[in-house]
């Protein structure tokens, strides 16, 4: 047997204006300091670093009602969405580095356009699902998934530089996981839709192996769809990953945020992740900076097959004396 390449392609988006904390523009680039690139080469990836995309200032960009900078995001994520769709167009399993998470908009939205039927594995301790309307903070990052599902269509005003947006996925092709600080208007929705949601109190009932299983039994209930898979840090603990805008104690373990990488690369199914919410401003010391965006690389690396058992190359003959 032979172990399978995987071809990756990176896009940096260095955006911080869905929400309102300083820092968050910096992930890609200290996720790449980690090694990012040499340890994926390392583990028999071919990479394609597309480098980070340069995001243009926009003026006189006032609150729609509450929502706050939505030309500068919907500008952002319709170059993001470009992006993505020509990584895809270019053959490779796209690698979204935010960034705040307002990003995955245009990441699932140009991934959507290169695979009409994607399921999505959202790994977040928030919904990320208030609507616009909603939303009691205004922050974009907040609130992406409301703009993507078909079901919240009717629920979501136009804005300025948001008419690009279409919905391109359903309800029921989209899971949970690590959600403990959901609004109660996010509850609602969640519920309303019918979304299959993981809790931490799920993970802590079933553990994350029952509930790796029950989320490809959900999304692959029909056909095999390809995932995407959107990989917010403040999912892990914060003891795990402290450089985070939003922290929320009570989150994923190290070991649980790598099994759920594992799990997905065993599927074969992965098209496009996103990890974000890095922001080495919001370490309290230098050395939280480092295990928050090492904590990130493994995520990625665990999703391109990097297993803790160890590997060796298939031609590899112990040496004779
Ligand atoms: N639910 C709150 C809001 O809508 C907080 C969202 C916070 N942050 C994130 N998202 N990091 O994953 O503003
Ligand atoms: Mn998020
Ligand atoms: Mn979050
Ligand atoms: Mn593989």
């Amino acid at each position: 047997f032979r172990r399978d390449v995987h071809s990756v392609g990176i896009i940096g988006a260095p955006f911080a204006k869905g929400q309102p904390r300083d820092g968050v523009q910096l992930g890609p680039d200290v996720i790449r300091e980690a090694g990012l690139v040499k340890k994926l080469e390392g583990q028999g990836c071919v990479v394609k670093d597309y480098g980070n995309l340069i995001f243009e200032e926009v003026s006189n960009d006032e609150p729609f009602r509450r929502t706050k900078q939505p030309r500068a995001v919907g500008l952002a994520n319709k170059q993001v969405a470009d992006a993505v769709q020509r990584v895809k167009n270019d053959g490779h399993t796209c690698v979204m580095l935010g960034g705040d998470h307002s990003l995955a908009i245009g990441s699932i939205h140009g991934h959507a356009a290169c695979r009409p039927k994607l399921s999505v594995i959202w790994v977040d301790a928030h919904a990320d699902i208030n609507t616009p309307l909603t939303s009691p903070t205004g922050n974009i990052h907040g609130q992406p998934m409301s703009y993507l599902i078909h079901e919240l269509c009717n629920k979501i005003p136009v804005m300025p530089n948001f008419s690009w947006i279409k919905p391109c996925i359903s309800a029921k092709d989209v899971v949970y996981i690590g959600l403990r600080d959901v609004d109660p208007e996010e509850h609602h929705i969640l519920k309303h839709l019918g979304i299959k949601t993981f809790s931490m109190t799920e993970v802590d009932r079933l553990g994350i192996a029952k509930v790796m299983e029950q989320t490809c039994d959900h999304i692959f209930s029909k056909i095999k769809k390809p995932i995407h898979l959107s990989y917010d840090v403040d999912a892990l603990d914060p003891s795990v990953a402290p450089a985070t805008g939003t922290p929320v104690i009570g989150g994923l373990t190290y070991r649980e945020g790598i099994y759920i990488t594992e799990y997905v690369h065993q599927t074969g199914l992965l098209s496009a992740l996103d990890v974000v919410e890095v922001n080495p401003k919001r370490a309290k010391r230098e050395e939280e900076v480092h295990s928050t965006a090492s904590a990130a690389m493994d995520l990625v690396l665990g999703c391109f097959g990097r297993v803790r058992e160890g590997s060796h190359p298939a031609d590899y003959k112990i040496p004779e004396p």
